[in-house]
């Protein structure tokens, strides 16, 4: 009832009752899955409809009541969107978590696409304070196709505190968590934690002989719609088949590769951006990203969407099936390990809108850094959230490019809060690739985006990989509005 939320500070003017009572309401809370056939409590996002996250229609404004029913403070970002900064959901000194049992209200015109949400406090996304933000399109609507949401997740029945410990005490000769069949003494470089890769490093800047990271953590599963490969969710395709599977990466520290096995998808936006379609049955999806893929299904088959994680041979996925044809039990398993999440499908993309052709007005160089032991991941030096950090300033107006260089030897999925920025370089070498807000910047290697700076505010720019974040891979983007 909306009448009995507490009236808190909200970041804009009192609304009127009758204008509350028109908000969508969503809710952090808890809630208890089965994993690996053991109760698991988690937190979960649960929307107007009593299930995960939001769907808007199109034109539909994001009005929405923040009802924090999970006792402890949460801020909720919407990943992707383009809001004022102080509804952008980052805890900054001027927007603090809401307090358990508190509501705060949200009102912005979003963009159209495949969104989600996820908490922005302490690591409370690791705990699955996550869900699906899907903005349809009016395209959406006139086109025959069935949509599939498929949200991936990975799982420990570790507290995150946990995890992040066993991270940060390991000296890289001792390890609270073990990987079984790995030989320490084999591995100086990356600590005890690193799955270490030593295959084809493709056109990595890497020399012969470095192993890159992979796979800080070692979980216990890893969650489609919150299920396991063990008990998958099964859709029931509609006749005809044709679907429209919006794919979102919310795991923490986990990257996957989307298998559609007998399938052929038509990759058609990513990160909610449409792109120039790109055909494939086999897609890389770093952390944070989203692709949006179009698939036919034949009639009376059913089809599993596998998520192999990189550098390993775990799976998890949904199961597309025509109505009545039988599903037959999956191997959570691959016959063998996935080479790491790189930028082989990055190259092909081109933006459907691009940025208007304009050189930067400024550039900054922005370094990452870090290794595994000890466990600390930096950007231009810094660690965040040492107060001081030095903001990357920029102006109001400008077109401004980011070259992210990468000086460690693990990936690091990089994400800009509240622009959707251009990929208008790999390693040096100029494209005009998508527009999204999460790029993956390689080993050793660099990634410049552009975007137009048209939305004042303090802005995040950070790794997604919750603990290279929690450890220091976060700085600010700031620029003052012009009055
Ligand atoms: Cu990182």
């Amino acid at each position: 009832m909306a009448g009995t939320i507490p009236l808190l500070p909200t970041t804009r003017a009192a609304a009127a009752p009758e204008t509350r009572t028109a908000k969508l309401r969503l809710t952090a809370g808890t809630r208890t899955l089965a994993v690996n056939g053991k109760p698991a409590r988690v937190f979960g996002l649960i929307g107007p409809n009593g299930k995960p996250g939001i769907t808007l229609s199109p034109g539909e404004r994001f009005d929405v009541d923040l009802v924090n029913q999970a006792d402890t403070p949460t801020i909720i970002h919407w990943h992707g969107q383009l809001p004022p900064w102080r509804e952008d959901g980052f805890p900054w000194p001027q927007t603090p978590p809401i307090p358990a049992g508190n509501t705060r209200s949200y009102d912005y015109a979003p963009i159209a696409g495949t969104y989600w949400m996820h908490s922005h406090q302490g690591m409370q996304e690791q705990s699955l304070m996550t869900a699906p933000l899907i903005v349809r399109s009016a395209e959406d609507m006139h086109v025959d196709r069935q949509e599939v949401v498929l949200m991936l997740h990975d799982f420990s029945f570790r507290t995150p505190d946990e995890l992040l410990a066993g991270l940060t005490k390991s000296n890289g000769s001792q390890s609270a968590m073990p990987k079984s069949g790995m030989d320490n003494s084999m591995n100086m470089d990356s600590g005890s934690m690193g799955a270490m890769y030593s295959g084809t490093m493709g056109a990595m800047n890497m020399e012969p002989g470095m192993a890159m990271d992979l796979n800080d953590i070692d979980y216990d599963a890893f969650l489609a719609n919150d299920r396991t490969l063990a008990d998958p969710e099964v859709i029931r395709t509609e006749p005809g088949g044709r679907v429209r599977l919006r794919l979102i990466n919310g795991a923490s520290s986990t990257q996957f590769w989307i298998d559609l096995g007998t399938l052929t998808g038509t990759v058609v936006a990513v990160d909610g951006h449409p792109v120039r379609p790109v055909r494939g049955n086999l897609l890389p999806l770093a952390i944070a990203q989203r692709l949006d893929v179009l698939i036919d299904i034949p009639e009376n088959g059913s089809y599993p969407i596998v998520a192999q994680v990189e550098g390993k041979r775990a799976c998890t996925g949904i199961v597309l099936a025509a109505p009545g044809a039988p599903v037959s039990r999956l191997s959570p398993e691959a016959g063998e390990n996935a080479p790491p999440v790189d930028l082989s499908l990055e190259r092909r993309l081109e933006a459907a809108t691009p940025l208007t052709p304009r050189p930067p007005d400024l550039t900054h160089r922005v370094m990452l850094a870090g290794a595994m032991a000890p466990y600390a991941w930096s950007l231009n030096g810094e660690y965040w959230p040492n107060p001081n950090i030095t903001p990357l300033m920029i102006a109001h107006g400008q077109r401004v490019a980011i070259e992210i260089v990468n000086h460690s030897m693990m990936a690091h999925p990089m994400h800009l809060h509240g622009h959707a920025f251009q990929v208008v370089a790999i390693d040096g070498a100029p494209l005009a690739g998508a527009v999204r807000d999460t790029v993956l910047v390689p080993p050793m290697g660099s990634v410049t985006i552009a975007f137009d700076a048209d939305n004042p505010g303090r802005w995040a720019l950070h790794c997604h990989n919750l603990y290279h974040m929690m450890t220091g891979m976060l700085t600010e983007v700031r620029y003052p509005a012009i009055i």
